[in-house]
């Protein structure tokens, strides 16, 4: 099937925007045209980003099953959680969320404000849990889908970041797509594509959608926040081969378009270092463009650490892709540099 043939249920105010960084990309010596996409205020939904993107292809699914509940499972400060619950409430569906142990941060306030907050005035069903971090399934989700099937409910099952899902993959593919399209409006090419990874399926979904375009001149680089490089690296890798066979590519994806680059992950998935704090600061003080400590700032300062190498080298242009999560800001006042 093709790529524009799989059922979408509109979430997003539509294509998202881009522009252009110009006081970022001077700051890192103006040789290097940054430009941003925003994922970040891509939705009116509970301020939106990538998963609300991803869930236009699994509500869909869900509708179409006639499933009452979406049940799912992240962090205690998951921006995933917090769209999954906003995107039920704006559909009148119910909601379950699993909230793992994933960060171990001293704030006092840590389970109290920014995303978890959000999802409990959107009257999410919060079911907290102790488990540390990891991207793969779990029992206590499993649980909370049997639980939803006792009380008479039909659930319908949103892994981890909506990422290890058939459908996972669709709406970053269709993200790809819509750049080109972005692309031929403004006359430009982006020739290197940055975006943060974790449970994969936003990376992983551009790669397969860029894989339609079959040109060898676009980088698409992820940077990894898991801070458990090989099995990101692993499920991105799985993500991008599932969804480009089934957005029927008709070749397999090469080596060289799987491309994940770690040493700015941090201490651990969660946890800024000075790097991450450093990036933040910067992408803030020159452009006005707010990031976050556990995915964004990691990515940020991916991006800046290539540039300042020569990795992404002089003349290119770049597109950062921003992936949102700005609501877990005020979990880490208490990170210094950020409150
Ligand atoms: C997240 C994920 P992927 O999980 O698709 O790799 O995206 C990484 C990512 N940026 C990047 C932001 C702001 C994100 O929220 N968040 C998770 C969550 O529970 O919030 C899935 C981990």
């Amino acid at each position: 099937m093709q790529l524009a043939d799989f059922p979408r249920h509109p979430l997003l105010f539509g294509p998202s925007p881009i522009h252009r960084l110009p006081r970022l990309s001077e700051a890192l010596g103006g040789e290097v045209d940054i430009w941003a996409k925003r994922e970040d205020c891509n939705s009116g939904i509970a301020f939106g980003g990538n998963k609300v993107r991803k869930l236009e292809y699994l509500v869909a699914d869900a509708l179409a099953q006639g499933c009452d509940t979406l049940v799912s499972i992240g962090g205690i400060q998951s921006n995933h959680t917090r769209q999954v619950t906003g995107v039920a409430r704006h559909l009148g569906l119910g909601c379950v969320t699993v909230q793992e142990g994933w960060v171990d941060w001293p704030d006092m306030n840590y389970d109290k404000v920014g995303n978890i907050q959000l999802t409990r005035i959107m009257g999410g069903d919060i079911r907290i849990d102790p488990a540390g971090f990891d991207i793969g399934i779990r029992d206590s989700w499993k649980d909370a889908l049997a639980s939803v099937e006792a009380a008479g409910g039909k659930p319908y099952p949103i892994p981890a970041g909506a990422s290890d899902h058939p459908l996972g993959g669709l709406g970053f593919a269709n993200w790809a797509v819509e750049l080109a399209t972005q692309e031929c409006e403004i006359d430009m090419f982006f020739d290197h594509v940055v975006v943060c990874t974790v449970t994969g399926s936003s990376h992983a979904g551009m790669i397969a959608g860029f894989a339609l375009e079959d040109r060898d001149d676009r980088r698409i680089i992820g940077i990894d926040a898991s801070a458990t490089l090989d099995k990101t690296v692993d499920q991105v890798t799985r993500i991008a081969t599932n969804t480009a066979d089934k957005i029927d590519l008709g070749r397999d994806l090469r080596n060289d378009e799987i491309h994940i680059v770690s040493g700015y992950e941090g201490p651990a998935y969660g946890v800024p270092d000075q790097q991450t704090i450093d990036a933040i600061h910067l992408a803030a003080r020159t452009e006005g463009m707010l990031t976050d400590p556990v995915y964004e700032g990691k990515s940020m300062a991916g991006m800046i650490g290539m540039i300042r190498t020569g990795e992404i080298p002089a003349g290119s242009t770049v597109i950062y892709c921003h992936l949102g999560g700005q609501p877990c800001l005020p979990a880490y006042a208490g990170a210094p540099g950020l409150g």
